[in-house]
C-alpha cells in the first residue's frame, strides 16, 4: 500500500464557541498548508459527543466548523472538508487500537485528569478513550503531519506510541512500518492562546465566561471590549522578550498580537515596548478585528443557507471513505479478520 509523504490530517470539536486559540492555534494553520500538502480536515463530532451535546445545537456547530474552515480559507474543492460521523473507519479503527493502547498511557493523559475533574467516576469512557480516537482519525489517513495547538502535543505522542507498537506487534503480519509515525505541526506565536480572564488558562469553548474568549462570531464592539477588559498588569509593555517572564497576560496579548499581525513577539515589543495597556488594547482589538471580520462575516453568510455546506461535507466524507477505507481494510486482515 502507498504511504503518502505530505499528508495532513486535523480536526475541530463542534462543541460551540469557536475561539481565537481555536483559530491562531489550528485553523489559520490548515490554510497555509494546502499550498504544500494534501489536506484532510474533520470536524469531529464523535469527540464532542464525549461529552454531553444537545442534538440541535451539535448539528448546528457542526456546519459552522465546517463554516470555519470554508471561510478562513480552506479550498472545499481541491481538500477533503467533512464530518467524522459520516465515516466508519473512525469508529472501525478505534477499536482495534484500544486492543493496542495500554491503561496505563491514557491513564497519563492531562487533558482527560482535566476535563474529568474531580467527578472522575462519572466522566464518559468516551471521554476516556479521546486519545484513541484521535489516534485512529490520523492513522485511518496514514497521515504524516497533524496541525495542532499545544495542548495536543501529549495526544499527538500517544499516537505516534500507538503505531509504534501496532507495527511491533503485527510486524510479522504485514505490519511492520504500517502507519507512519505523524509528526505535529505546533506554528506560529500563538500556539497556546491563554484565557484573557486568567493568564494561567488556556482559551477555551467550555470556559463559564464568555469573556475569557474572543470568538468568531464576535462583533468589533464584542472584541473592542473583550479586550479593553482583558486581565493585565500594571507595568507598561517591556521592549525584550526577557521582560515578559512572570507577566502571563502581557506574555499573551502580545503573542495574540505577534500571530495576528504574522510577526514575532520581538517585533511587536519593537514597535510597543514601552507603551501602556491603555494605548497598546486598542491597537489589538484593531488588529483582532480587521483579521477576523472577514471570517466572521463569510461563516454568518455560509450559515445563511447550509445547503452549500452540507454538500461539502457529504462530498468530503466519500473523498475521506474513499482514503480510510481501504487502509482499515488492509489492518484488518493484519490482525487477521477475515
Ligand atoms: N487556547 C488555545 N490555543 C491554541 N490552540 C488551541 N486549540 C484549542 N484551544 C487552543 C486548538 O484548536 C484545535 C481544536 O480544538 P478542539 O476543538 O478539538 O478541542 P480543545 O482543544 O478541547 O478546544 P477547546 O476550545 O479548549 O475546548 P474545550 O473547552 O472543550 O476544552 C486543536 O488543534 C487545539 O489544539
Amino acid at each position: 500500500m502507498e504511504q503518502p509523504t505530505n499528508r495532513v490530517f486535523s480536526g475541530v470539536q463542534p462543541t460551540g464557541n469557536l475561539h481565537l486559540g481555536n483559530y491562531l492555534g489550528a485553523i489559520r494553520n490548515f490554510v497555509g498548508l494546502q499550498e504544500t500538502h494534501e489536506c484532510i480536515y474533520c470536524v469531529v463530532d464523535m469527540h464532542a459527543i464525549t461529552a454531553w451535546q444537545d442534538p440541535k445545537e451539535l448539528a448546528h456547530n457542526t456546519r459552522e466548523v465546517a463554516a470555519a474552515y470554508i471561510a478562513a480559507g480552506v479550498d472545499a474543492d481541491k481538500q477533503v472538508i467533512f464530518n467524522q460521523s459520516k465515516v466508519s473507519a473512525h469508529a472501525e479503527l478505534t477499536w482495534i487500537l484500544n486492543c493496542v493502547a495500554r491503561i496505563g498511557w491514557l491513564n497519563r493523559m492531562t487533558q482527560f485528569k482535566e476535563k474529568a475533574g474531580k467527578n472522575r467516576e462519572n466522566a464518559s469512557v468516551g471521554l476516556y478513550d479521546y486519545p484513541v480516537l484521535m489516534a485512529a482519525d490520523i492513522l485511518a489517513y496514514r497521515a504524516t503531519h497533524v496541525p495542532v495547538g499545544d495542548d495536543q502535543k501529549q495526544h499527538l505522542e500517544l499516537a505516534r506510541d500507538i503505531a509504534q507498537k501496532f507495527n511491533n506487534d503485527f510486524a510479522e503480519f504485514g505490519g511492520e512500518d504500517f502507519f507512519p509515525q505523524p509528526e505535529p505541526l505546533i506554528m506560529g506565536a500563538a500556539t497556546r492562546v491563554m484565557s484573557l480572564r486568567d493568564g494561567s488558562k488556556k482559551m477555551s469553548k467550555s470556559d463559564p465566561s464568555d469573556m475569557s474568549r474572543i470568538t468568531l462570531t464576535d462583533t468589533a464592539d464584542d472584541i473592542a471590549k473583550k479586550i479593553r477588559k482583558a486581565r493585565t498588569d500594571p507595568e507598561p509593555l517591556p521592549s525584550e522578550l526577557d521582560g515578559l517572564k512572570d507577566r502571563p497576560e502581557a506574555d499573551n496579548l502580545v503573542g495574540i498580537y505577534a500571530a495576528l499581525a504574522d510577526v514575532t513577539k520581538e517585533a511587536v515589543l519593537q514597535e510597543h515596548g514601552g507603551s501602556q495597556f491603555s494605548s497598546f488594547k486598542p491597537a489589538l482589538a484593531d488588529l483582532a478585528n480587521e483579521r477576523l471580520s472577514p471570517i466572521t462575516g463569510e461563516m454568518a453568510r455560509l450559515m445563511e443557507d447550509t445547503t452549500y455546506i452540507d454538500s461539502v461535507l457529504q462530498k468530503g466524507s466519500q473523498r475521506a471513505s474513499a482514503i480510510a477505507q481501504p487502509v482499515v481494510a488492509r489492518v484488518k486482515e493484519i490482525v487477521g479478520f477475515i
